[in-house]
């Protein structure tokens, strides 16, 4: 048999307009979406993943990560990244339960007891029922990355008790779990995408929103929202995702390399998340922002009983992994 350098087939191939198959051979430079600041530890984490993927594939697989949401807003990237026209990405499991209905298990608030608990199961069972779920929908995930607990924010007042969020308007992220979850407690959710909030809430279209210290703080919308109460009320882990259709392409040496090097990036995350975790509460503490912790919360709980009941009559199949979660210790 004769042998062609690549580039010669390729070119012989490109004239006669026939489509060669996926050639682990030919170097590929791959496109990361990212909603966060530069600094951010899921941005650190994404830049040494694809160092990382660089270098040990020899170069065969490079690329860059888009930072600032610049390649568009979450939902979208979602559906960019399962069709490969982005080949990677950090998603939180919140937006992409609209896509993966395995991945609203963590949507559920309350539903993981503490921090610690939610790496154990992320990376055992809970983990691998979500990840098959991803597979199926084309989306490879490469590692599980920390996005701590998430709290109510507002302009107005103070919240301790549920009912405190009565006729609140709210933003959400887009899952219609986050909207009865409001509701659940009397106020009024806007599913909007993360870049507009900052002027809704200053131009008081909503009057707060939740999200964990990091984003909080990144985000400045603790200029605009000083009362930061400490609900923890959603435990959402985020996921560094390929692409299955980009990921098809690798050599399955390729394919391991990119899943090690998905693992060290989450290692990385997960300590840089601690750190910044607790600048991001001296900051805006130090800017004036009133925290306030709650120390009963119990009626939050007891408040999210029929979101649990319409989840669940609507996901019968994801019954038994909801009942294992909130059985775990
Ligand atoms: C942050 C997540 C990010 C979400 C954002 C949001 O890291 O993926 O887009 O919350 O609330 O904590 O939209």
């Amino acid at each position: 048999m004769l042998a062609f350098p690549t580039r010669t087939l390729k070119a012989v191939a490109l004239t006669l307009g026939l489509a060669l198959p996926a050639m682990s051979s030919m170097a590929v430079e791959w496109r990361g979406w990212n909603i966060h600041v530069q600094d951010y530890p899921v941005s650190i984490a994404m830049d040494s993943f694809i160092r990382d993927v660089a270098e040990k594939t020899g170069g065969k697989v490079s690329g860059k990560v888009f930072h600032n949401g610049v390649l568009g807003n979450q939902p979208d990237a979602i559906e960019q990244v399962r069709l490969g026209v982005i080949n990677f990405g950090e998603f939180s499991l919140g937006p992409m339960g609209q896509s993966v209905p395995e991945a609203n298990v963590v949507s559920l608030p309350f539903i993981f007891k503490s921090i610690p608990q939610m790496y154990r199961l992320m990376d055992g069972e809970v983990g691998e029922a979500i990840g098959k779920g991803m597979m199926a929908r084309g989306l490879v995930p490469v590692g599980w990355y920390d996005a701590g607990a998430r709290s109510f924010y507002n302009a107005i007042k103070p919240i301790n008790t549920p009912d405190d969020l009565r006729g609140m308007k709210v933003r959400v992220m887009n899952n219609d779990l986050f909207v009865s979850m409001i509701a659940s407690m009397g106020g009024n959710a806007t599913p909007m995408a993360l870049a507009e909030v900052f002027q809704s809430i200053k131009n008081r279209v909503v009057d707060g929103a939740e999200n964990n210290p990091p984003a909080y703080e990144s985000t400045n919308h603790y200029e605009v929202a000083k009362f930061y109460s400490l609900t923890e009320h959603l435990i959402i882990p985020e996921c560094l995702c390929v692409s299955k259709a980009s990921w098809d392409k690798l050599t399955p040496d390729q394919q391991a390399i990119v899943k090690a090097a998905g693992k060290r990036s989450a290692d990385l995350q997960r300590k840089l998340w601690a750190e910044r975790e607790k600048a991001s509460m001296e900051k805006v503490k130090a800017a004036g922002v009133k925290v306030n912790t709650v120390a009963d919360k119990k009626p939050f709980q007891d408040a999210m009983k029929p979101v649990y009941d319409k989840f669940l009559a609507a996901n019968p199949g994801l019954a038994g992994l909801v009942n294992m979660m909130r059985k775990a210790n």
